[in-house]
């Protein structure tokens, strides 16, 4: 059975005032998420029993941290239905996954006359190494726009996924609208014209179930530090076959097999675009963080969501001047709601809401192309997890009311 109350005490700092007296009500799930105690327990038990480097040693510590560190690839690579470990690459977040794949796949692949479609309600993340990729190489970028609604307009598709298109680039779930992309479409009709598909799932894996094989992408990245793990860890996945004939992303060990003064050959995958000592602890720590997910159940998570979005929607609504943006359904969103209120700027909302102990996001969120085509130059931001509230939607709504009397609208 899923208890809210019983979740909120595996998250010590849920705990904490964010004032002396105010308890903390934390609406930034989606900046980044809280660390339950099973997490900051696997990493502080890697540091006091087993530190040392992974993939070198033959001593007992340096045999135990490896294995630790790719169990927990292996325990990712089931979370998301990968068909095998080699498939997870370990990076330090979705940004460094999407950058991997422009700068080894890209720079292999794209010449000018290609083209990379993208859409405009991405993070940055997944705008400017595309942006830099194709200024080297001469390829286009094009995006697709969104409705009224913060959906993806399907309709603009046919004319921009062609057979010019080499990748098609886009969100599982926006982190502005909220908005949950058909992903499993928009890879058919992308490999309908023959281009490839990464899918940037940093708002997705935290939250639902994600079947890679299912989906059928050809690449997908996400945070680790989202989803409750630590942060500089996270996944980018790719099809085998792709990965294998990509060239490296960075040189250094690890990633060889034979080095000579001439020449260097390539280890093996995940090996070859591992360089370097990689984030121990935080491999570790993210292993955990899926253990945790799946004892409390990614179905029971998604539901538990919906829930308190469907709830938050229509109590914020009775806020006068509050507009909501992304999809009216709660069904086609995931756990956040960006907003504005007539006369409040988002950064005093942000500010305001902070006295009461909540906190949120104020700002573009890294979505600036997607502010700016609302011609807006912000908005403020909750986001919800597995322990959100529907006491702390009130609290929210009631210091909204607030923050509108401060400045006496
Ligand atoms: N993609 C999406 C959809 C995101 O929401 C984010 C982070 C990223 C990529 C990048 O993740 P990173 O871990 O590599 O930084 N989004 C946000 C946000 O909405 N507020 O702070 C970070």
């Amino acid at each position: 059975m899923f208890d809210v109350n019983e979740i909120r005490k595996d998250f010590p700092i849920l705990a904490e005032e964010a004032h002396a007296g105010v308890p903390l009500v934390y609406l930034d799930s989606a900046a980044s998420s809280q660390k339950p105690t099973a997490v900051i327990d696997a990493m502080n038990n890697y540091y006091r029993r087993y530190n040392a480097n992974v993939h070198r040693g033959i001593h007992r510590l340096s045999e135990d941290a490896t294995n630790a560190y790719e169990d927990a690839r292996r325990r990712v690579s089931e979370f998301i239905h990968s068909p095998s470990p080699e498939q997870v690459i370990l990076v330090r977040n979705a940004t460094e996954g999407m950058n991997l794949l422009a700068y080894t796949w890209g720079i292999a692949n794209l010449r000018p006359g290609d083209e990379v479609l993208t859409t405009e309600m991405e993070h940055h993340a997944n705008i400017v190494p595309w942006q830099m990729i194709c200024e080297m190489t001469g390829a286009t970028l094009r995006y697709v726009s969104f409705t009224e609604d913060g959906l993806l307009d399907m309709d603009a598709l046919p004319d921009l996924l062609t057979e010019k298109t080499k990748l098609f680039a886009f969100t599982a779930a926006s982190n502005v609208f909220g908005t949950i992309n058909p992903v499993k479409e928009l890879v058919a009709k992308a490999h309908a014209v023959g281009a490839l598909t990464a899918v940037d799932a940093a708002q997705s894996v935290p939250h639902s179930i994600v079947d890679v094989q299912d989906l059928n992408c050809d690449f997908l990245v996400f945070s680790s530090h989202k989803m409750c793990g630590p942060t500089g860890m996270g996944v980018l996945y790719g099809k085998r076959e792709l990965l294998e004939a990509m060239p490296p992303f960075m040189g250094g060990g690890d990633m060889i097999r034979r080095v000579s003064m001439e020449k260097s050959t390539w280890n093996d995958l995940p090996y070859k675009f591992e360089a370097g000592t990689p984030s121990i602890a935080e491999g570790i720590g993210l292993g955990a963080a899926v253990d945790y997910l799946n004892q409390v159940g990614m179905d029971n998570i998604h539901h538990h969501e919906q829930l308190i979005t469907r709830y938050a929607l229509e109590a914020m609504s009775e806020v006068p001047g509050l507009k909501i943006m992304g999809p009216k359904q709660a069904e086609l969103r995931g756990g956040l709601v960006s907003f504005t209120v007539d006369g409040l700027h988002p950064h005093d909302i942000a500010q305001l809401l902070d006295g009461d102990g909540i906190a949120v996001r104020a700002g573009h969120h890294c979505a600036m192309p997607l502010h700016k085509k609302l011609g807006i130059g912000a908005s403020a931001r909750a986001s919800f997890y597995l322990h959100t509230t529907t006491e702390e939607v009130d609290l929210l709504v009631a210091s909204l009311h607030r923050a509108r009397k401060v400045f006496r609208l």
